[in-house]
Order: structure tokens, then sequence, then C-alpha cells
């Protein structure tokens, strides 16, 4: 029995709002704007928790160290910090932000994973993705490295490195991968979702694509996955137009089941109805795919709610026991979907399909994650384990009520209430950011 557990990336005391984010509608809209690192990392600490209290297996990872120094220096930026700090902030404020950025957070943009259910070696294989379309992001793959091995290790797993940062493998990781797979988890079909081929570009372009076939397909060889259970799909240039900067703001999935706007994906009708039918024949088992029509929310909609950003999460049916009542599965969408009366309509259609097993929906808030265009689903990575070898994974990383209750309360007393950019090249507040650093790193070690 193969299961599914989500790793969620702690927000950083450095969070703010730089507009980084290519073709990310709400990072360009916030640019500039007041952030609260306190308030984001205890939404987010809150969300991993009520994921925890489900019995779904949740961990997390811890903020890596800022400023990066190193970028700036590479940019030629010298001298003592507060010299170099105010020369990025006057000559490339996007380089002080870069330095600076909280986007680790979004996880879901870490890597690639497929489990070695699915790979002829029998390995679980990890590609960290190289991020390579923006500014801030290009750095974390090495940053994230330690903490994939922590829960990778060989010779189990094999964690890759990047795929080489050239334009034409411009890779985002997960948040453009679908694993799609019996209740069992050990039968699955690939989705791999991609803006552009590789090198070409198109003045119809609004927006870079940030995912690049040549990176799916590169992506699905080195970790050895049948040809027949890999689907690559082309991201509709539409919905990128409109504000789609990855899969995951279009189409949600978990297990058998897949929803997705009907402008997720150019001229897909034939493939994913193939798909349908493979799928049974292959796991016995039929998918559930529901697909949103624009006139019932249109990707403009979608977009400002991200009710595709919803997570589908199945609680384990043993917690049951006692007259508990459990969800078979459980839709867990950002709060703005409650203003949306388009949200709500495909909401309510879910939860009375018959055939969709989510009969359960739950909100949360996570407004200082949306502001940088990241709902539920970006903030955390999926990775699927065999149930036996659970408590093989990293127990210190583990999401549990006392390291809620204890990294709930450093972050109150170290992270900033509030930042702006500018502040950010103030030695106080560096300083303030290193500390808060120190103290959650700190607090988990301690545990
Ligand atoms: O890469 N935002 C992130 C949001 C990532 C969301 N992830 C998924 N969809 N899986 C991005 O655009 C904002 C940073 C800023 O505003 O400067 C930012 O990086």
């Amino acid at each position: 029995m193969w299961i599914e557990a989500n790793i969620d990336g702690l927000v950083g005391p450095s969070h703010h709002f730089g507009g980084l984010g290519v073709g990310n509608l709400a990072s360009h809209e916030h640019a500039g704007q007041v952030s609260h690192p306190r308030k984001a990392a205890l939404q987010g600490l809150r969300k991993m928790q009520l994921v925890a209290s489900l019995g779904i297996p949740q961990f997390l990872w811890l903020p890596p160290w800022r400023p990066n120094w190193q970028l700036l220096a590479n940019l030629g930026f010298r001298g003592p910090p507060p010299q170099r700090l105010a020369a990025a902030l006057a000559e490339q404020p996007q380089a002080l932000s870069a330095a600076f950025s909280g986007a680790f957070m979004w996880v879901a943009n870490a890597a690639t994973i497929t489990p070695a259910c699915d790979s002829a070696d029998g390995r679980d294989h990890i590609t960290p993705a190289n991020l390579i379309a923006s500014w801030h992001r290009a750095g974390e793959a090495a940053e994230r490295r330690s903490e994939l091995e922590l829960f990778f290790p060989s010779p189990r797993s094999v964690v890759h490195q990047p795929l080489s940062a050239i334009v034409p493998l411009r890779d985002e990781g997960a948040a453009n991968h679908m694993r799609l797979c019996a209740p069992a988890g050990d039968i699955a079909f690939h989705l791999f979702v991609y803006g552009a081929d590789g090198e070409e570009l198109s003045p119809a372009w609004q927006f870079l694509p940030r995912q690049t076939r040549a990176a799916s397909e590169a992506i699905a060889r080195r970790h050895r996955l049948s040809p027949d259970r890999v689907v690559g799909l082309r991201q509709h240039p539409h919905a990128i137009s409109a504000g789609v900067f990855h899969n995951d703001v279009i189409a949600t999935s978990h297990l058998n089941v897949l929803v997705h706007h009907e402008l997720a994906f150019l001229d897909a009708e034939q493939v994913l109805d193939d798909l349908e039918g493979r799928f049974y024949q292959t796991t016995g088992v039929p998918l559930v795919r529901r697909v949103v029509r624009q006139e019932e929310m249109s990707v403009q909609e979608a977009v400002a709610s991200y009710f595709f950003n919803s997570q589908i999460l199945s609680p384990p049916l043993d917690r049951g026991r006692g007259g508990v009542d459990v969800p078979k599965m459980l839709l867990l969408c950002p709060r703005q979907c409650q203003q949306s009366p388009a949200a709500g309509a495909v909401i309510k259609r879910l939860l009375a399909d018959p055939e969709v097993p989510i009969d359960h929906v739950e909100f949360v808030s996570l407004d200082e994650s949306m502001a940088g265009g990241g709902g539920p689903a970006c903030l955390r990575l999926r990775m699927w384990t065999q149930r036996q070898n659970l408590a093989t994974l990293p127990a210190s990383r583990r999401v549990t009520s006392q390291l809620v209750d204890r990294l709930g309360q450093t972050i109150e007393r170290w992270y900033p209430h509030q930042l702006t950019l500018p502040e950010l090249a103030e030695l106080a507040v560096v300083e303030q950011i290193d500390e808060a650093t120190r103290r959650v790193h700190q607090c988990v070690a301690s545990l």
C-alpha cells in the first residue's frame, strides 16, 4: 500500500512582496505592498496542523538563510553589508528582493518526485526544479538539496542534479506534474504539463511559459518511467496569458481524481479520453475526470479564486473507528473560494456528484501566501511512501502538535510583524531575519 505524504515549506522571516513572479498576477498586483511574515508563517503552520490533524502524514521544510549574500556578490555587489544592500536597493531592486526571497515556501516547485513503484530500476527518483525562469527562485534547488536528501536517502532513492540551467530546459517541478493512480497507489500514470517546446519564443506570448516540453521529457526519461504511462500535455496559451503560470493554478488531482478547467490544456480532449480508457484497463478503477467549463468558471475567476490550487486529501479510514465520521476525500480550498459564486457552484457540483469521492470541504486562510500567488497546493510537495516506511521519514520534520506549539511560539516571538522591500536594506532588519531563522532551526532541532 503506497500512501501520500505532504511536505510543506515553512514561510521564512524575510517574506515580502517583490513582484518577481513571472506571469503571476497576484505577485505583480501586490508588488511593493507591506508583507506580514509572522502572519504568513502562522497561516501556513495552521494549514499543516489541519492536515496532520486528519491523520495525513505531514512534514515541513525549514527556511534557508537570507539574504543570499552569494547572489549579491555574483551580481557585483561587494563591500560591507550595509553598502552592498543599499547599492542593490538603489541600482537593482530585483536583486535585493531575490537575495531575500521567501519563495522557497512554495515547495510544489521544489522538485518532481516519482516513487520507486513507478521506475524501471525500483528506486524513488527526484529532480530538483531548476526554476530558471525567475530572478529569485533559481537558487532554491541548491538550497533544498540537504532537505531532499534527508527525505530521500540513497540508495533507495536518487536525488538527481537539477536539469541544466539553459533556456530550453525550464523546469518548475511538481506544480506541472500530476501522478494519477489507483487508490492502492502503486499503478500510476504521469501527466507532464508544459507551456513551450524548448527554445522558441512567440510574439503572441504575454508571459514566458515557465515549463518546457524538453524539460518534462528529460525528467520522465531520467526517472525511468515507462513511456506508455507518461502523457505530455500542453498548457493552453490563453490560460498562461490570463495568469496561469503553473498547471496547479488550473488543474488539481489526487489518486484517480482529476479536476481541470476546459482551457487548461491545448487540444487534449482525445489524449485525455484515451487516457481514461488506458487508466481503467491498467488499474481496474475508473479515472474520475471532471471538466470545469468556461461558462461555469472563467479562467480569470479560476486565477482570482485559486479554486484549482485546492488540495484533495484522503484522511486514513482507520480514523473512523470510535464513531468519528471520516470524509472519503476532502477538498482543502483557499478561503477566497468562499467569495466566488463560480467556485462555490463548482464545489457544490463536485460534492453532489456520486462518482466523485470528495464529500467534504474545508477553507483555509492563507492570505499572505495568496498575495504572492501561492494557494494551499503551492505550499506542499507530495511524496509517496509505503505505509510501513513512514516511520523511516525524518521525525524531526514531522508536524505534531508539540512541533506546532513550539514553532508557533518561536514565530510569534522572533518573526518580523511586517516588512517592505526598502526595509530589507536595513541592518537591524537583516539581523532580525537571521535571528528568527536561527530560532526556528533550533526549535526543530531541540524536539
Ligand atoms: O513562483 N510567487 C511564486 C508562487 C509559486 C506558486 N506555486 C505554485 N503554483 N505551485 C512564483 O511565482 C512571488 C514573489 C514576489 O512577489 O516577488 C512568487 O515568487
